[in-house]
């Protein structure tokens, strides 16, 4: 025999099963879409009655539901402070919420795990000149809103229909993006307008949902509660709810238009694809003067009917309405079709260590997230400490278990949300001891954070 012949052979069998090694070790790509103001309730995966959602929906289906997943704030900037940061946002950024560029944040930490890294869409966590741009917390590329990076010119602002207009060309960047950098682990944060006010579809939009007629007993309790009220002050739910579907199913149809892209490119079986929203719908009927005042001047605004579900309230309220949020994780290498968690608590703090586990980085010491990456892959695995929120002065809250306490005002108040997710029942005198555990726990959070605050 041979050997000189013989001895390639085998150091190329070898190579080759090194190679299908590495394949199979390669990072995942990650792309995280993030809805603006989409309500919990507000897809048909998610049980709305009217809207067309296919592509979210089908995406919900192939991987994971994270049926407790929360962000960390009731608006904008803090939750997504948290998403970026991995720290509850009262605790830093004197409610600016501006990340500081000395921190790790889940682009700069992807980055130095070797990741190429982009932003496109709506950015809100440092837009006031001074503010640090994208590029400074290590993403490569970007085109934002509400930033001091790369931005849309002011002509195309003129659009009636620019929020509108703006997801396909975000959508378009990410494909070029995904295009260009596919031999390589990847990063996207896809954040984009809908359903966000003002809504104000285009014609062809509009035309998918001509025909719908709304019946308010199609809605859960709460929103029902609000559409009657709704109607008793303007009149009229018709029109709004036909402009608010529209604005979700363009975001599906150009989330399709991504997921088909992923596919043709080959990159759809090891890309991480999340989906979610950054709190819940924003206001229907004004609670305060100066919603009404805007209402009244600017009356697409009026288009704001978006569903919580079956949860209280809506935007910038910490009862769940505000801050429970949509989550869905599809990553066809790892996380079974048809998964679902209802067991794990997940808050948005907890997005950076778990990617960074996922992605083979190193997470960054002294932040509040949690790596809850075993819950996504199927384990057994729940959240150890709880969820707090302090989101404005004066209102702090708190999730753990079955459990969420309020500490508002000094008034605390008890809900368990496995028999009343509408926090419409105070069990506080009923669980003494849960409630005086969890105030002590909230009023201790409190000082940790006050005492603290950079
Ligand atoms: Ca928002």
């Amino acid at each position: 025999m041979n050997c000189s012949v013989r001895w390639p052979h085998l150091l190329l069998i070898g190579c080759l099963a090194l190679v299908a090694d590495v394949a199979a070790a390669r990072q995942p790509n990650i792309v995280f879409i993030l809805a603006d103001d989409l309500g919990y309730g507000d897809l048909g995966v998610t049980g709305h009655p009217y809207v067309q959602s296919p592509n979210i929906d089908g995406l919900a289906k192939d991987g994971l539901r994270l049926e407790n997943a929360y962000m960390c704030g009731a608006w904008c900037a803090p939750s997504r402070s948290a998403l970026m940061s991995g720290l509850f946002p009262a605790r830093y950024f004197n409610r600016t919420h501006v990340l500081a560029v000395e921190r790790p944040s889940l682009t700069s930490v992807l980055k130095n795990a070797g990741y190429t890294t982009a932003h496109y869409g709506k950015w809100h966590i440092g837009k006031d000149t001074g503010a640090p741009p994208p590029a400074d917390y290590g993403i490569d590329e970007s085109l934002t809103t509400q930033s001091t990076g790369p931005t849309w010119p002011k002509d195309a602002r003129q659009d009636p229909h620019y929020r509108e207009n703006t997801t396909p060309h975000y959508v378009d960047l990410a494909i070029d993006f995904m295009t260009r950098n596919r031999e390589k682990p990847l990063f996207i944060n896809l954040w984009v307008y809908p359903t966000h006010s003002y809504i104000n579809p285009t014609p062809e939009q509009l035309a998918v949902y001509k025909d719908l007629k709304v019946d308010i007993d199609d809605f859960e309790y709460p929103l029902q509660r609000e559409f009657l009220e709704f109607v008793a002050e303007y009149g009229d739910v018709q029109d709004a709810m036909r402009a608010y579907c529209a604005d979700a199913t363009a975001l599906d149809t150009e989330i399709g238009r991504l997921l088909k892209s992923l596919k043709d490119l080959k990159l759809d079986e090891n890309t991480i694809v999340i989906f979610s929203s950054d709190n819940g719908p924003g206001p229907l009927c004004g609670n305060w003067d100066s919603i009404v005042r805007r209402y009244k001047e600017k009356p697409l605004l009026l288009n704001n009917v978006g569903s919580a579900g079956p949860y209280r309230d809506r935007k910038i309220s910490l009862h769940d309405g505000g801050i429970h949020a949509p989550f869905f994780v599809r990553w066809p290498a790892k996380i079974k079709a048809g998964s679902s968690n209802s067991t794990t608590l997940f808050s948005g703090v907890d997005l950076l260590p778990t990617l960074a586990t996922l992605a083979g980085a190193d997470v960054p010491d002294g932040i509040d997230g949690e790596d809850l990456s075993a819950a996504w892959l199927g384990k057994s695995h729940k959240r150890a400490k709880p969820i707090f929120w302090n989101d404005k002065p004066g209102w702090s809250a708190l999730r753990d278990r079955q459990w969420k306490a309020h500490l508002r005002k000094g008034e605390f108040r008890l809900f368990d949300l496995s028999k009343d997710p509408s926090e419409s029942n105070d069990v506080a005198e009923k669980y003494p001891d849960v409630a005086n555990d969890y105030l002590r726990q909230l009023k201790q959070w409190e000082s940790s954070i006050f005492s603290k605050k950079e």
